[in-house]
C-alpha cells in the first residue's frame, strides 16, 4: 500500500460518510507550538461536531498517513526539522523514509488518492510579489488545476500578489467561489477588495457545483473563499504594515524558495504578537464549519446519484 489510512476514515469513505481532509504544514510550519497542536485538535473536534470525519494528513517515516492520531499530531507540532513537502518532494521523502508535513498541494494529492473530496485549510499558496522576476509561484496553484479536490480557505494572505494569483487561477480553469461574499478573502482580513466571478449563497450550491464539475469529468480542484468572520477580521492597512516589513526582511536575509512562506508567516506572527495568530486560528475554525457543511451536502448528492 502506498499510504496508511485510519480505520475511522476508511470506514467513513466506504459508507459514503462525509470526510474532511486537513494539512500538516499549517501545524509544523504555520503556527508555533503548542497553539498549533491545540488548533489542529480543535479543528478535528469541530469537524466531528458538524457530522463529518476529519482526516489530518502527514508523512511518517516515508508513509503518507491519512487520518493521523492525536499523538501523531502532537509529534508534528513539536518536532523540529519535519520537512515541508510539496509535490516535487513527495517521492523523495517516501524513498528516504523521512517525516514530512504536507502543503496544500501534497494534501490534495493524498486526499485524492484516498477519495476525499473536501479539504479545509487556512490560506493557500499563490503568486508571490515580484514573481515577474523570481518566478515564485506556489505549486498549490498547479495542483488546483490538476487534482480533483475542493479546497476551503479564507482567501490568501497579502504576502502574495493577490490579483496575479486570481489571474493565474483563471488561466488554469480553477473555479474560485466566494462563500456568501462577492470578494476574495484576504486571510486576516475579510475583504481583499478583489471581486470574484461567483458568490455562492449556500453550501448546497457549492456542493452542486462540485457535483457538476465531477460529472462532466473536468479535471482539477475548486477553491472556496470563506472570509474570516467580521469580529475577528483585522484591518487591512494594519496587517499590511507587518507584511511589508516581513517582505523586506526576507529580501535582506536572502530567503528564497520553499523557505519564504514559513519565514513570512513566522515574522508576521512574531511581530503582531497574539493578534494575528488568534485571527489565523479563528479563520481555520470557521473554514472547518463551512467545509463540513459542504462535505455533508456533497455526500448526500452522491448518495442520490
Ligand atoms: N499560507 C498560509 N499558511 C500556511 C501556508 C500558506 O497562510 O500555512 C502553507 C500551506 O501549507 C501552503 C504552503 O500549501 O504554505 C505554500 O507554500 P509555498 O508558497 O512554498 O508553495
Ligand atoms: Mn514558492
Amino acid at each position: 500500500m502506498l499510504y496508511r489510512i485510519s480505520k475511522e476514515v476508511e470506514e467513513a469513505l466506504k459508507n459514503n460518510k462525509p470526510v474532511v481532509a486537513l494539512e500538516s504544514t499549517i501545524i509544523s510550519h504555520g503556527m508555533p507550538y503548542p497553539k498549533n497542536v491545540e488548533t489542529a485538535l480543535n479543528v478535528e473536534r469541530i469537524i466531528r461536531e458538524n457530522g463529518c470525519v476529519p482526516a489530518t494528513i502527514g508523512i511518517i517515516e516515508g508513509i503518507p498517513v491519512i487520518g493521523m492520531s492525536n499523538d501523531e499530531i502532537e509529534l508534528f507540532g513539536k518536532t523540529k526539522g519535519i520537512l515541508k513537502v510539496s509535490r516535487r518532494d513527495l517521492p523523495v521523502v517516501m524513498a528516504k523514509k523521512l517525516w514530512g508535513a504536507t502543503t496544500v498541494a501534497t494534501t490534495m494529492i493524498c486526499a485524492s488518492l484516498a477519495g476525499i473530496e473536501v479539504f479545509v485549510t487556512g490560506g493557500i499558496g499563490g503568486v508571490h510579489k515580484g514573481a515577474q522576476e523570481t518566478f515564485d509561484i506556489s505549486a498549490d496553484l498547479q495542483e488546483l488545476a490538476n487534482t480533483n479536490v475542493t479546497v476551503v480557505c479564507a482567501g490568501a494572505k497579502a504576502i502574495l500578489d493577490l490579483p496575479l494569483t486570481l489571474e493565474y487561477l483563471e488561466t488554469l480553469g480553477v473555479p474560485v467561489l466566494g462563500y456568501k461574499s462577492e470578494n476574495l478573502g484576504a486571510f486576516y482580513s475579510k475583504d481583499s477588495g478583489l471581486k470574484l466571478d461567483y458568490k455562492m449563497d449556500s453550501c448546497k450550491e457549492i456542493a452542486q457545483t462540485i457535483f457538476y464539475k465531477r460529472a462532466l469529468g473536468l479535471k482539477g480542484g475548486l477553491l472556496i473563499s470563506n472570509p474570516i468572520p467580521d469580529k475577528y477580521s483585522l484591518p487591512n492597512d494594519k496587517i499590511n504594515k507587518f507584511i511589508d516589513e516581513a517582505l523586506l526582511d526576507a529580501k535582506s536575509q536572502g530567503i528564497k524558495g520553499k523557505d519564504i512562506t514559513p519565514f513570512l508567516l513566522k515574522h508576521i506572527a512574531d511581530h503582531t504578537k497574539g493578534e494575528s495568530l488568534d485571527a489565523n486560528i479563528q479563520l481555520v475554525y470557521n473554514n472547518a464549519i463551512i467545509g463540513s457543511q459542504i462535505a455533508k451536502e456533497y455526500a448526500s448528492l452522491v448518495d442520490k446519484k
